[in-house]
């Protein structure tokens, strides 16, 4: 296994969530890298569903070191309450480590998040309301708390009177909203910093560690590849990287170590949010995939709009990340359609285009262009080889394959472990 990075290669919620737990069955250390409670990981073992925004899936296996690295941003309320979710369902967090250099959502930071996007209006983002894009901004400000700072009541006192003031004067005077009460903010947060103690360390350091004693590392991406800071359709994007490179700075290692990059696409396309969708589907085609694939938020519950597959995105998520291979999840929500569109290619007034465009603009007004491929019509939800599936399906993965030019290696057909297929 060695030390593997997977990432999401459309706009999140690809299916990560079970692809590195299964992956984690061979990792001993799991590195969540970006992102904070934006994220949300749906993972099913037995009849028992867990529904993860921070923690990584790898804490179900009692031996796997879970690290929250320091690429993240951390609200503790949430944290904590994963904390308590995996107790009552008998799962330990001894195994629980958290990045002390890690940035810490405030409740500011939900509140300016909720206020930002009401006064965008029509040109809202359609954030999760988490906090995430301030916490990252106040990071790039250096006006941020840290865990670090969390762990020692002092700093924190001095650090919070300061910028509650600070907030305040925004939340008044921008928004309209009332102040928030320092002395209120300080001790809810104190007390948040002794639960979480325990558990904190210094991450890049354990990370080295594990990498010099040979231990399998999996570095585990949220949000995916068009959601990313630098990378995706901007301004319509989280505030972090979600990409590949993304897993060196949040984790603090260097790309010498990184053996291997997976990416984790669906058999069509999703997106919860505002923005540019080229292939997405308004009638009862995207009604259809978005309830048999249970498409709504995680962390949100909102819907997720639904469309096609997109080649363009998808070999732009192998360039970017440096891709070795994909896993294919969700096949099964097509088994019922007749035929099934794939994006090749745009039109752009007339001019083909074959590359995803930088400019969120041109993005805008692309068409796609379709192969149409027969459907199958039948389930594989109980498919466990290649050779169970239907030859259309088979042709429909062989042909995303060639389309991407790399290798499918893992193909999902349920939420559940044992409905996948592992490529040999
Ligand atoms: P934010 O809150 O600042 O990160 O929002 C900015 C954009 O990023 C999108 N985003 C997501 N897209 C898909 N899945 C995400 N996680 C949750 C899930 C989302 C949910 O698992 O479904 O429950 O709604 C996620 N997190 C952020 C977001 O929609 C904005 O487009
Ligand atoms: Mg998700």
């Amino acid at each position: 296994m060695a030390n593997v990075v997977v990432i999401g290669a459309q706009w999140g919620d690809e299916g990560k969530g079970k692809i590195t737990d299964l992956l984690s069955r061979s990792a001993d250390v799991v590195v969540r890298y970006q992102g904070g409670v934006n994220a949300g990981h749906t993972v099913v073992v037995q009849d028992q569903t867990f529904k993860l925004h921070l923690i990584p899936s790898g804490i179900l296996y009692p031996n796997t070191e879970c690290i929250i690295g320091s690429g993240t941003v951390i609200d503790p309320k949430v944290l904590l309450g994963e904390v308590d979710q995996l107790h009552e369902l008998g799962v330990s967090t001894d195994h629980l480590y958290i990045s002390e250099t890690a940035h810490v959502t405030m409740p500011y930071h939900r509140l300016i998040d909720k206020a930002a996007e009401e006064r965008r209006g029509s040109h809202r983002l359609g954030t999760t309301g988490r906090g995430i894009g301030p916490t990252y901004a106040d990071k790039s400000e250096r006006t941020g708390i840290r865990i670090v700072d969390l762990m020692s009541p002092d700093s924190l006192r001095r650090q919070l009177e300061w910028t509650i003031n600070y907030k305040n004067a925004i939340l008044e005077k921008l928004y309209d909203l009332p102040p928030l009460d320092a002395e209120e903010v300080i001790q809810e947060y104190l007390g948040y910093a002794e639960r979480l103690r325990p558990h904190v360390i210094d991450s890049s350091l354990q990370i080295a560690d594990a990498v010099q004693k040979r231990r399998n590392v999996l570095f585990e991406g949220a949000q995916g590849t068009l959601l990313d800071l630098d990378h995706g359709t901007y301004p319509y994007v989280t505030s972090s990287n979600p990409v590949a490179g993304g897993a060196c700075i949040g984790a603090g290692v260097g790309p010498t170590i990184i053996d291997r990059v997976i990416g984790v696409a669906k058999a069509y396309t999703t997106r919860v949010g505002e923005g540019p969708f080229p292939t997405e589907l308004h009638g009862d085609l995207g009604q259809l995939l978005g309830d048999r694939g249970a498409e709504f938020g995680t962390t949100t519950g909102r819907p997720r709009r639904c469309g096609w597959f997109d080649a363009v995105i998808g070999r732009y998520a192998v360039r970017i990340n440096g891709l070795d291979c994909l896993a294919i999840t969700k096949l099964d929500v097509l088994d019922e359609l007749d035929e099934i569109n794939v994006c090749v290619a745009y039109d752009m007034n007339g001019k083909r285009v074959n590359d995803f465009p930088t400019s969120a603009h041109i993005f805008a007004q692309c068409q796609p262009i379709y192969k149409t491929l027969p459907g199958w019509q039948q389930s594989t939800a109980h498919c466990r080889s290649l050779n169970d599936l239907p030859s259309q399906a088979l042709d429909y993965l062989k042909f995303l394959a060639e389309l991407m030019e790399v290798p499918i290696a893992i193909v999902s057909l349920g939420a559940s472990r044992d409905q996948t297929i592992i490529v040999e």
